[in-house]
């Protein structure tokens, strides 16, 4: 499947009508610099609808983009971003939790996008509990594969997947295109 349509709608921060008006959601977590923008990129098929940035931590607001007029990508600010202030870093932390446990969405699906060659860090983890303890319906997405060894890519996922109480874990790379039908299907099924 291919996506026709992406348009950017709004970023939010706040209480917002966007949020309450019964579209769809499909929503993009991550660390910052996880490569986040560049996986909705790849998936949308437009090289700059997300931009993708060198200083990372840049982006604080939610970032909503109208996908074939009938679901929105939902952008969320990257956490544990390590040259941020602390203020910072707890500001996007509250605002993450903020969308994921106060917004109710009838129909939300979250994509958390992990670095295949780095692993599940401990921020990673604790998102992990958070999406658990909220009963998010989420897949895992291991981008960056090209970076793993040919023989190192089961035992990524396996790792990955036995520290996330057996969740599915989606092989990408945004760089190659990998892996972007089945992430496409995932989404969408
Ligand atoms: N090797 C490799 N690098 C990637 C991949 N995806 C993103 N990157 C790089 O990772 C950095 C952060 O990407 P970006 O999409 O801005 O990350 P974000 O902060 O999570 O939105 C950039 O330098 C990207 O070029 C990938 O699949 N493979
Ligand atoms: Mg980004």
């Amino acid at each position: 499947m291919t996506i026709k349509s992406a348009e950017f709608i709004k970023g939010v921060v706040s209480d917002d009508a966007i949020l309450f008006d019964n579209i769809p959601h499909i929503a993009f977590i991550g660390r910052s610099n996880v490569g986040k923008s560049s996986v909705i990129n790849a998936i949308v098929g437009r090289k700059k609808l997300v931009k993708s940035s060198s200083t990372p931590g840049k982006t604080r607001e939610i970032n909503f983009f109208l996908i074939d007029e009938k679901v929105y990508f939902v952008d969320l600010p990257g956490y544990g971003f390590a040259k941020a202030s602390f203020t910072q870093r707890e500001k996007i932390r509250q605002l993450i939790l903020w969308y994921l446990t106060d917004i109710e969405v009838k129909n939300r699906k979250i994509v958390l996008i992990v670095d295949a060659k780095v692993g599940l860090t401990k921020l990673d983890l604790e998102m992990i509990d958070i999406l658990n303890d909220n009963q998010a319906d989420y897949i895992i997405v291991a981008n960056k594969a090209d970076k793993l060894k040919r023989n190192d890519r089961q035992k990524t996922v396996k790792e990955i997947s036995k520290n996330s109480f057996g969740k599915i874990v989606y092989l990408f790379s945004a760089k190659k295109g990998e892996g972007k039908n089945d992430l496409l299907t995932a989404i969408f099924e």
